[in-house]
């Protein structure tokens, strides 16, 4: 099954990447991809907001990364698959497969701002024995020398939060508002990850790790749509999806309408 209007053609291209071998309480994340693939089909290809629509932006869907069970491998497999993607649209997975994606991205265009929409900090250096945990990946991004924007975080150790308040590539917004403002100011090209748990586990029950206190998907769109036109979008990615935690199905439809108003915002 393909998303919602996939064409044989274009430069954006999405993918699944079906990992979830780090996830360190409730696993599930990799039957994502398929998941939201199917919820897509419940979509209008027409935004209304943006009085655009998905036929008429050329896009693929090549399907999901077959990927091993060990977090380098994954790296490996995502950072091979890359090499004949374009615009990557990602769909989760854990959060760990951000990283290869990014570090792709870097090596094409040399600086990378990482906008992080996201409950949990994910700086930890190391975690559950692998230093590729989706606990991890923003530490790791950090390392690709890429500068990092974080909305929503409100979960993570003093260490981390101690990391974001210190380090001169970490920029911490506490209020949605003030990310167009921000983004008006960067000339870097800059790529969207959005942990499915950056919205309040009561629109978004079917995640690893629910965080309580989060926003709402009004709220997300609302600031998406304030986004400065001009702004150099290489890629996003939709992440942390549960499948079998979300029998209703409102997290995979969260998720499906995020990559067709994120296309449309984008590249529409
Ligand atoms: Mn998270």
């Amino acid at each position: 099954m393909e998303f919602l209007c996939a064409s044989s053609e274009g430069r954006i291209s999405i993918f699944g990447v079906p990992f979830d071998a780090t996830t360190c309480f409730r696993p599930g994340a990799r039957f994502g991809p398929d998941g939201v693939r199917f919820f897509s089909e419940n979509l209008e290809d027409y935004s209304p907001e943006l009085d655009r629509s998905l036929f008429n932006v050329a896009f693929k869907d090549l399907g999901n990364v077959e990927v091993p069970s060990s977090p380098e491998g994954m790296v490996k497999a995502v950072e091979l698959f890359m090499e004949d993607v374009e615009v990557p649209v990602v769909i989760g997975g854990e959060h760990s497969v951000t990283y290869p994606v990014v570090k792709s991205l870097v090596d094409r265009y040399g600086e990378v701002t990482v906008v992080q929409f996201d409950a949990h900090a994910d700086l930890r250096d190391e975690y559950t024995g692998t230093r590729f945990s989706h606990a991890c990946v923003m530490r790791r991004i950090l390392e690709l020398g890429c500068s990092l924007v974080q909305v929503g975080i409100r979960s993570g150790t003093r260490e981390e939060f101690e990391l974001m308040r210190s380090s001169e590539r970490i920029t911490y917004l506490r209020s949605l508002r003030e990310l167009p403002e921000f983004l008006g100011r960067i000339n870097t090209p800059v790529y969207f990850t959005v942990d499915v748990d950056f919205f309040d586990p009561a629109f978004a029950p079917g995640t690893g790790t629910p965080e309580p206190g989060g926003f709402s998907p009004l709220e997300f769109f609302e600031v998406i749509y304030k986004l400065p036109p001009a702004l150099d979008v290489v890629g996003f990615d939709v992440v942390e999806i549960s499948p079998p935690l979300d029998p209703s199905g409102i997290t995979q439809m969260l998720g499906a309408k995020i990559v067709r108003e994120l296309i449309l915002s984008f590249w529409g």
